[in-house]
């Protein structure tokens, strides 16, 4: 019988723990269960612990998303999974499809093996980064990827429609814009999502009721907006604090060229990264 202050999970999983958001995260994520995993690539946790020990009491699992057994074994016994591993940036295909695509088919495949009741998933802005940046769109307008990471994070977002439609598998999809201390850019005063507001995101994203297969947009309160984030903030009741503004007149004049695609689109830079050609073509 759990006690009135028992945490809400027993055995939560962080994979992409030894990156940027995963370290920022896991001491939010730590207080609603009584073990967090952590886990990334070997290499990857090895050089984060070797700058500052990963969290004490966390139990650190190491494994590849493109080792399916490992992937399969890593979700044994978990009760929700916050999944931020992979390639988080524009890039080659080969460890796209490895990490993100592939990966995120062993994430799912392990997590209906094992009755995982939910994850949260790390998509990206990059999934309508081809709309321009003075449209304001919903989650119901189409996806329009900016490049390989983009349709990376698309596949993402339709392999959780299918495992909550097939299997009953609840998935909230983070359209996350650009989580940082600060905005960084003029851009940035769009796409900002503060720490702070990120650790709400996603507690909500974990805690909130029957949310099925649910688009939310990953932003703080700003101001100044790219994307119309309700009903999403509703639905899993979040409130950010913070809003870009505070910084608008340190960033605002940080602009891309005039006439340039990175100062048109949402996408920022990456529409300016690649193509890659193929290997071996
Ligand atoms: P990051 O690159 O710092 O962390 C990603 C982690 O995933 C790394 O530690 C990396 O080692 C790990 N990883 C890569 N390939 C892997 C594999 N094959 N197996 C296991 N782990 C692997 O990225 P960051 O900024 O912490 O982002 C975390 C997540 O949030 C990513 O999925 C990213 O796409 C997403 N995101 C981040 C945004 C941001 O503003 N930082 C914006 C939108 C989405
Ligand atoms: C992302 O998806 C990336 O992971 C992150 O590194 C930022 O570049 C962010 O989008 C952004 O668009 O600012």
């Amino acid at each position: 019988m759990p006690t009135p202050h028992a945490p809400p999970f027993q055995r939560l999983l962080l994979t992409g723990a030894a990156g940027t958001l995963g370290r920022a995260m896991a001491p939010a994520l730590q207080r609603l269960c009584r073990e967090l995993v952590l886990s990334d690539l070997p290499g990857a946790l090895a050089a984060a612990q070797a700058r500052e020990p990963l969290l004490p009491g966390a139990t650190v699992q190491p494994c590849d998303l493109a080792d399916a057994a490992a992937v399969m074994a890593l979700l044994a016994g978990v009760d929700a999974v916050v999944h931020f591993g992979g390639v988080s940036v524009e890039g080659p295909w080969p460890p796209i499809l490895a990490a993100n695509i592939e990966g995120l088919h062993h994430l799912y495949e392990a997590a209906r093996r094992h009755a995982v009741p939910r994850v949260v998933f790390a998509s990206s802005n990059h999934v309508t980064g081809c709309y321009r940046q003075d449209e304001v769109i919903t989650t119901d307008d189409a996806p329009r990827p900016d490049g390989n990471y983009g349709l990376s994070k698309l596949f993402g977002e339709g392999i959780a429609s299918l495992y909550w439609q097939r299997h009953g598998i609840e998935t909230v999809c983070l359209r996350i814009g650009s989580a940082l201390p600060a905005p960084p850019d003029h851009r940035g005063l769009h796409t900002w999502l503060s720490l702070r507001d990120l650790d709400q995101l996603v507690e909500r994203s974990l805690l909130a009721p029957e949310v099925g297969c649910l688009l939310v947009f990953g932003m703080s309160n700003n101001t100044r907006r790219f994307w119309n984030p309700q009903p999403g903030w509703q639905r899993i009741g979040y409130q950010p604090q913070d809003d870009s503004e505070t910084f608008a007149a340190q960033v605002a004049d940080k602009r891309q060229p005039e006439g340039s695609r990175a100062r048109l689109l949402q996408a920022g830079v990456f529409i300016d990264i690649g193509p890659f050609d193929l290997p071996g073509t």
